[in-house]
Parts: C-alpha cells; sequence; structure tokens
C-alpha cells in the first residue's frame, strides 16, 4: 500500500491521525500542493482528481475520499474500531462524518480558498478551475461560528462526538477546529464544552500526525 499524503493539507492529516490511533505504518508519498505537484502528468495519472490523500493498493486500485480511505483501512486493521463497534454506530459516525464533512470542511474551504489571493482561480479544488466568489468567503465563515455553537451544544453533554466512545468523527473535528484557524477562526471563550473536547483529543498522541 502506498499513501499519497501532503504534510500540510487538512484532508490527508485525517488519515495520518487515523492511522497513528491504529498504530500502523505505511509507506507514504509527499505531493507538495503548494509547488502544484497535484498536477504534474505522474500524479494524474495515479488520479485525475488532482487531489490527496489517495491510497494505491498492492494489486495498483486506487482509493480516494478520506472517508472511503478510513473505512478501508478500517476493514483491512480491524482493531481498535474507529468507525462504530456495532451497525448502529457504524451509521452514526457515518452521519457525523457526512455533517462534518459539509459543516466544517466545506465551510472552512468556502472561507479559506474564496479570500486568499494565491487561491485565485482555484476555489475549488480538483482539477477544474473555479473563480473566487467573496460572499462565499464570508458565508464560510459564518457557518464556522454556527458549527462551533452547535458543536459546543453537542459536548455540553458528550464527552466525544459518539458519547464516550472515541471515533473517526473525533479525528474529523479536530482537523476541522485546526483548518479553521487558516481563516482566523478559534473556539470562541464562551464554548467552554469545545473547548473541553478540543483539549482531549488535541492532547493524544495521534494528534501530532
Ligand atoms: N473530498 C476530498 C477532499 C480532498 C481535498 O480537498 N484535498 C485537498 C487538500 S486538503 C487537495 O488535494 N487540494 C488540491 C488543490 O487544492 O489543488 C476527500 O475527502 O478526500
Amino acid at each position: 500500500m502506498k499513501f499519497y499524503d501532503c504534510k500540510t493539507a487538512p484532508s490527508p492529516r485525517r488519515v495520518r491521525i487515523f492511522l497513528a490511533e491504529k498504530g500502523v505504518e505505511i509507506d507514504s508519498v509527499q505531493v507538495d500542493l503548494a509547488k502544484g505537484e497535484q498536477f504534474s502528468d505522474a500524479f494524474m495519472k495515479i488520479s485525475p482528481l488532482a487531489e490527496v490523500p489517495l491510497l494505491v493498493l498492492d494489486d495498483g486500485t486506487v482509493l480516494s475520499q478520506v472517508n472511503a480511505i478510513c473505512r478501508y483501512l478500517e476493514e483491512v486493521f480491524p482493531e481498535n474500531p474507529l468507525c462504530g463497534r456495532t451497525p448502529v454506530e457504524r451509521a452514526q459516525v457515518d452521519a457525523f462524518n457526512g455533517l462534518l464533512q459539509m459543516n466544517g470542511f466545506m465551510a472552512g474551504a468556502e472561507a479559506f480558498r474564496n479570500a486568499t489571493p494565491g487561491f485565485k482561480n482555484r476555489a475549488m479544488p480538483g482539477p477544474h478551475n473555479y473563480s473566487q466568489i467573496p460572499e462565499l468567503a464570508e458565508r464560510g465563515l459564518l457557518r464556522l461560528d454556527n458549527l462551533f455553537a452547535d458543536l459546543d451544544a453537542h459536548f455540553a453533554d458528550n464527552q466525544f462526538f459518539m458519547g464516550d466512545y472515541y471515533s473517526m468523527a473525533d479525528i474529523s473535528g479536530l482537523t476541522i477546529v485546526d483548518f479553521a484557524k487558516w481563516v482566523k477562526k478559534f473556539i470562541p471563550e464562551n464554548c467552554v464544552h469545545l473547548q473541553r473536547w478540543y483539549d482531549q483529543v488535541n492532547d493524544r498522541p495521534s494528534a501530532k500526525a
């Protein structure tokens, strides 16, 4: 297996934390997004999506998308389950991940990519170019405010996303809070429950991945 990673990017970090929690090491290749290596012929031949992360299996099968890659890794490394321990938990972790993808990663990407000069014409990742829309940057910031408030309410009654069970949803959430710092969104002082959760997940050794 080979993991196509970029040390500075939030999406592949989710896979790195997942692997660290599992205690699994995989050969990895760094793709320097700042240098545009995702558009190189060599990389586009592996995946025309021009995005990381990617996982290439020994038989050449290419897996893309964080949630799909982690779902596969969970199947082949089932010890210490992170995607749910029962059918109900698996559905609940998927639901949190879907919501976090939409309301966290998309919101952060909206805010960052539509306002950062270096991303002019690159408002969306992937092989197609899109112009920046400043209103979307504004909306992304508002969506992050709302997400933080919603998560604070959730963590008032829950140690982790899934009660007392640390899961893939916590990995997604941690990565979003750190990604939000790129657009100068920090956990508000009044979100004490969200801050308590963040400190707890950020203290785990895997958070350094
Ligand atoms: N939906 C994808 C998102 C992947 C993604 O957005 N990757 C970013 C890095 S965080 C990327 O490769 N960007 C390339 C670019 O900006 O050109 C997933 O879940 O894996």
